[in-house]
């Protein structure tokens, strides 16, 4: 049997952690870097079989724990436009790597090939990289072993932010076709960001300096990198990078990044925030973007992915008015059930969009994105993009212009649709558009907090469970069909505050459940959470 007697020689170098149970989930596998060499191991055997399945098409492994503390460790599989790994595989993910022995590995190895005849004497491509945890290393060594064992052609791109990688990989399956998405490295990333930025910002100016915190992690020395490729004679972008401390593991997404500032809602300590400075942070694989500021006055004020979202909304919305094309193209947004209220208020009654909701996990909001010509989707904690379908491109580029003004906001369209990410959540990238719209506006961070909404007072609790799997949900995660009896007693409690919304789901990526609550007041939003939860409990 092909491969068998090369795997079962180096599997024995990565042995399982017994007694566990893994699961390929919304952010592939992630836990302690322990228990992550034979499953990275085993991920590499699965990655070259879909690559070999999507006829040798390049597929793509990224090892990071994002926002995680620095003990932890991922590995999650990219599929070849760049988006996330098909659901129907991430079982198959699941199964292969909780084989109870090697010899069953080998041999669901060869029936997966079977089932999804897949022949293995074809070619297969992995390319992967990683985030600065210092266990990256020993991952990315194990993933090689099952490449090699497989007879697998790879690329190591060494260390990348989350969204290099996804980008490498569309470019890398796209080369040579009218699709190209870039060159395929890093350096051809930086050059179509930057060449995209110049061209969108049209010579706007930029509202004073910025700074940006990097959680520690591998966006610090990505961000230097590419403000390198922006020449400053054709824009004056004034960025200060801070918190970009990559030599201490102990110190990544430790008191900075976009998760503390959305879920403590607040500055990170460090540097101290200085009053009507302009703030951002980005997470520890740089996938998440978080805008801030803090007044003089009334404190922390924080531009979260609902805000990006609603502003990427009314920005694109307006240039496609202003190109002709309102009437041609479909513009909506994608939201999740923990955007603000107010958020989807805003987009609807006043950008006049549709506003879907998903289940969380970005792979739901982008599916649905591309619905749409025009596709916006952001979760609240930052991670988001904006999809352009081929037929909106087509119609930047090809619609024949009937005045100056008109074609300016065609080539800005189609400068956006090189500056954004079409793969997945790019913060250095969103940070660019954001730096973009605001420039274009002339907005300082003040004026897009009042020009827009006010939000919704809001909770989110985590709730130990004894058994999360116990919560099923319905209609976009917003309702409980499971426990019985429990989505009536949350509406009863709901039904007795203002302008009020809540709902509990188990959460994708950790042992509990998430229980989230809107209401009028700050107190009343902690009441209401506080008394969802102890019904689930
Ligand atoms: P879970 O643990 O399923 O709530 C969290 C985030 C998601 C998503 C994933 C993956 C919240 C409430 N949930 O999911 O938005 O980003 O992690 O990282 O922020
Ligand atoms: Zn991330």
């Amino acid at each position: 049997m092909e491969h068998a007697d090369s795997i079962r020689a180096s599997t024995k170098e990565h042995n399982m952690v017994p007694g566990h149970v893994y699961r390929y989930g919304t952010a592939g596998f992630r836990m302690s870097a322990d228990l992550l060499d034979a499953v990275t191991y085993r991920v590499g055997l699965l990655a070259s079989l879909r690559s070999r399945k999507l006829s040798g098409r390049a597929i793509g492994i990224m090892i990071t724990a994002s926002h995680n503390p620095a003990v932890d460790n991922g590995v999650k599989i990219v599929d070849p436009q760049g988006e996330m790994l098909e659901q129907d595989w991430e079982k198959l993910a699941t199964q292969l790597v909780n084989s109870r022995s090697d010899g069953e590995l080998v041999e669901l190895y060869h029936q997966l090939a079977k089932d999804h005849k897949i022949d293995l004497k074809s070619p297969a491509k992995v390319i992967y990289g990683r985030d600065t945890r210092p266990s990256g290393h020993t991952l990315v060594a194990a993933l090689a072993d099952a490449l090699v064992a497989t007879k697998t052609e790879l690329v190591d791109y060494k260390i990348l932010t989350t969204p290099q990688l996804h980008y490498l990989v569309r470019a890398t399956n796209t080369a040579g076709t009218p699709l190209s998405y870039g060159k395929i490295s890093e350096v051809g990333y930086y050059e179509k960001l930057a060449d995209a930025f110049l061209r969108a910002l049209r010579g706007k100016k930029i509202n004073g300096r910025l700074l940006v915190d990097c959680a520690n992690g591998v966006g610090g020395p990505k961000l230097k990198e590419f403000l390198k490729y922006l020449s400053s004679d054709r824009v004056a972008f004034d960025v200060t990078v801070v918190n970009d401390d990559v030599l201490r593991p102990e110190v990544l997404n430790l008191d900075c990044g976009a998760d503390f500032v959305k879920t403590r809602q607040k500055a990170p300590p460090s540097p101290k925030p200085v009053p009507g400075k302009r703030y951002c942070s980005l997470d520890g694989d740089a996938d998440r973007l978080i805008y801030y500021w803090t007044h003089p006055e009334t404190g922390f004020f924080m531009f979260d992915g609902d805000r990006i979202s609603s502003l990427a909304a009314s920005f694109i919305g307006d240039l496609v008015n202003g190109a002709g094309l309102r009437d041609d193209l479909r513009i909506g947004v994608v939201q999740t059930a923990y955007a603000n209220g107010a958020s989807t208020n805003y987009i609807t009654q006043h950008l006049k969009l549709p506003v879907l909701c998903t289940p969380t996990g970005v792979k739901h909001l982008h599916h649905a994105a591309q619905q749409f010509d025009i596709g916006v989707y952001f979760e609240a904690n930052g991670h988001g993009t904006v999809l352009f379908s081929p037929y909106a491109i087509k119609a930047f580029k090809e619609t024949p212009p009937q005045s100056p003004a008109q074609k300016e906001n065609l080539d800005t369209l189609v400068a956006l649709s090189d500056l954004i990410n079409q793969t997945v959540g790019d913060a250095i990238s969103d940070m660019l558009l954001v730096e973009v719209i605001l420039a274009h506006k002339n907005w300082s961070l003040q004026d897009w907090a009042t020009m827009t909404y006010t939000d919704l007072p809001n909770r989110l609790v985590r709730v130990e469970v004894d058994d999360k799997d116990e919560f099923q949900t319905t209609d976009a995660e917003r309702r409980l069909c499971y426990p019985e009896g429990a989505q009536r007693d949350i509406d009863d409690v709901v039904a007795k505050y203002k302008n009020a919304r809540a709902f509990a789901r188990a959460s994708g990526t950790e042992n509990a459940c998430r229980v989230y609550a809107e209401a009028a007041t700050r107190i009343e939003a902690a009441e209401l959470a506080e008394r969802v939860s102890r019904i689930i409990i």
